[in-house]
């Protein structure tokens, strides 16, 4: 299948230059920023020779200079253009990389060349994306096809991998994993030779870009491909085992960054079988990998998926905290703990998990899902950066010289929403949420509205019309999304397994830990101090707040209380009248949305177009569901009826 370019869609400039010159020394002849350039002027000033060494000069030509800075640290640059000449420095090739970029992305947004400066320098340390990509082509939760990673069960590396490189590079991803946290079947061979040269040669690519590249290994490794009758990671013969396999895969894997672990959680391996704790197996991946600069990213999504639904004091949302509180200061310098940005499960609305702020001698990483696996699943279109933008900002209220979780975090990742679909993300507009996670975490001062109005006009040109409206559904739609589906932050009335489409009850009677507790007098958990407790994980400030229905914010009412339907939000409304306004607001802002769009016909591609007006189709029909199921389910359980009289089944 063929692929769409996204952003990276360069199109012809208002300029009627001859020539443009780019000079750098000799030595940056093969790299990225170079050869980006180079293109890009091709395609953007067509008739213009683009010549990289020239001694005629004239008022026609313009030139760009590249240069390396010493003084600039690796990833940052320096941008001063002018119209007449331009100099793009870094700090080192990724660095210019970066410059280039943002140089062509300015430039693509002005419509020609233009004067500015600018400095670039990433906010966050690690970019990182995390593909649930299976061996035999599967992906994880993907909603975008199947993947371009892995292909007949060997690993591809072709033009779509290289358009995927820079795509990724253009919006400052720097390390990328590429198979499933999961490791099923065939993925477990990426630690041997089956798969080393083919992961060299990824490596090597990735590395041109500035992207380092990671798997998930099987923790249970040594015995699912070593032969040996135990995984413990304090068993000699077992860290042996680690380390010859690492010394052999760094070797063959130039660009290896190092392992991102899935341990005992949802039935994956783990070292908590043999007795030992979360420390004991990271630090004995991370020794392993240490030797070659490797790190071990390992995830904190840990809680028992065996629970009993008649068990009220088991709380999946305490799970992640209790596991990995008591470890602090334990991991070598080499680990990072991956939390996800709530402490259950990538829910429309959550709080902020309460690691962030409460582990502070333990490297962090925030992971988020872009693959809208309970977002919409790329039908509904529902913009997350808003959220994360919130979530990154949010105050932990620690005593912290900065208590923000941005500042907390030495890294950021997200579960990739990409496949091997024509565009990229299934959707286009689904596109919108990975260009913007990569340019938050680049530039974190960029606000929600730059960023959609900047991926619009790189995506769909520069008419106005079409902006405006694309702006207007962006950043409005998380926002319906959450209006329609899932009231006060309870979460998990979706399908079981699937995640698509209301069923208030689908969770409710099973093993996840994932409960409403509604009945005919109220609705929600108790998670205070005097329910579960998971209120008291928090600093003392917000303890205080989460715990108390009457401070509690409304947004996160349900997920931290259990209160009757005629209880009055700090809005004024019952929860029953909230529930009720909420969805025929959602829906009808989704309604609002499908009309936007209609109204783009003939402005934008028409593939583009069709596929949009599939999606919104769905979007509507989905939302209706939504909307009249779960008000019919709050209805028939509370009995009291909707305040404006409107129509509840
Ligand atoms: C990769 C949720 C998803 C699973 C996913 C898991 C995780 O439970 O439904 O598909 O597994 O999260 O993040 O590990």
């Amino acid at each position: 299948m063929g692929f769409s370019k996204l952003w990276l869609d360069y199109r012809k400039l208002a300029d009627s230059r001859r020539r443009v010159i780019i000079s750098c020394d000799r030595t940056l002849y093969d790299s990225a920023a170079f050869e980006e350039l180079k293109n890009a002027m091709t395609t953007m000033v067509p008739d213009a020779i683009v010549i990289w060494k020239s001694e005629v000069f004239d008022d026609d030509s313009y030139l760009i200079l590249l240069t390396l800075h010493p003084e600039l640290s690796h990833e940052e640059y320096d941008i001063a253009a002018s119209m007449d000449i331009t100099e793009i420095c870094g700090g080192s090739e990724t660095g210019l990389l970066y410059g280039v970029f943002a140089y062509l992305r300015q430039t693509a947004l002005a419509g020609g060349f233009c004067s500015f400066t600018a400095h670039g320098k990433p906010s966050q340390p690690l970019r990182m994306l995390n593909h649930w990509d299976e061996a035999d082509g599967d992906i994880e939760r993907g909603y975008s096809g199947q993947s371009f990673f892995f292909v007949n069960g060997d690993l591809e590396i072709n033009e779509r991998t290289l358009m995927y490189a820079r795509l990724m590079a253009s919006i400052g991803i720097n390390g990328v994993v590429i198979n499933n946290v999961n490791v099923r079947r065939r993925a477990k061979l990426l630690l041997t030779d089956e798969f080393s040269d083919r992961l060299a040669d990824l490596g090597e690519l990735f590395g041109k870009y500035g992207i380092k590249l990671f798997i998930c290994p099987d923790f249970a490794a040594p015995k699912t491909i070593g032969g040996m009758d135990t995984a413990d990671p304090l068993n000699k013969e077992v860290v042996n085992w680690w380390e010859s396999t690492c010394a052999h895969l760094f070797e063959k894997v130039g660009n290896l960054g190092g392992f991102l672990v899935k341990a005992d959680s949802e039935g994956e391996p783990g070292p908590m079988a043999y007795g030992r704790t979360h420390a004991d197996g990271a630090n004995m991946l991370a020794r392993a990998v240490k030797p070659y600069g490797g790190i071990v990213i390992w995830r904190c999504f840990v809680y028992n998926c065996t629970q009993d639904w008649r068990d009220k004091n088991t709380d999946r949302a305490c799970a992640s905290y209790e596991n990995f509180i008591g470890l602090d200061g334990q991991f070598d310098d080499n680990v990072y703990l991956q939390a996800k940005n709530g402490p259950v499960d990538f829910q429309i609305r959550e709080p902020v998990h309460p690691l962030f702020g409460a582990m502070n001698n333990t490297n962090l990483i925030i992971e988020f899902q872009l693959a809208q696996e309970y977002t919409g699943q790329q039908k509904h279109v529902c913009w997350l950066i808003p959220m994360f933008r919130e979530i990154m900002e949010h105050h932990t209220r620690h005593d912290l010289p900065d208590d923000r979780v941005s500042r907390i975090v030495c890294g950021v990742a997200a579960v990739a929403n990409t496949g091997d679909s024509y565009c990229w993300t299934g959707s286009e507009l689904a596109a919108a949420n990975l260009y913007g996670y990569g340019r938050l975490l680049f530039d974190e001062k960029l606000s929600c509205t730059e960023i959609a109005e900047e991926w619009a006009e790189l995506t769909f040109g520069d008419d106005d019309k079409v902006i405006s409206a694309v702006k207007e559904i962006l950043l409005d739609s998380k926002q319906a999304y959450e209006d329609y589906t899932v009231p006060l932050g309870i979460g998990w009335m979706c399908h079981p397994n699937d995640h698509y489409g209301p069923s208030p009850w689908g969770y409710e009677f099973d093993r996840w830990g994932t409960y409403n507790r509604a009945d005919r007098d109220a609705v929600g958990v108790d998670r205070s101090a005097k329910g579960t407790g998971y209120s008291l994980q928090y600093a003392p400030s917000w303890a205080e707040i989460y715990g108390d229905t009457d401070k509690c914010p409304d947004e996160l009412l349900l997920f931290f209380h259990r209160v009757p339907y005629t209880h009055i939000l700090h809005s004024g409304k019952t929860v029953i009248q909230h529930i009720y306004d909420t969805h025929f607001e959602g829906y009808a802002k989704a309604e609002h949305f499908a009309e936007l769009w209609k109204s783009l016909e003939g402005r934008i591609d028409d593939s583009i177009y069709q596929n949009g007006c599939e999606r919104f189709a769905e979007q509507l029909r989905c939302a209706r569901e939504w909307r009249d199921i779960i008000n019919c389910f709050f209805h028939r359980l509370s009995g009291i009826d909707d305040e404006q009289g409107r129509v509840i089944y």
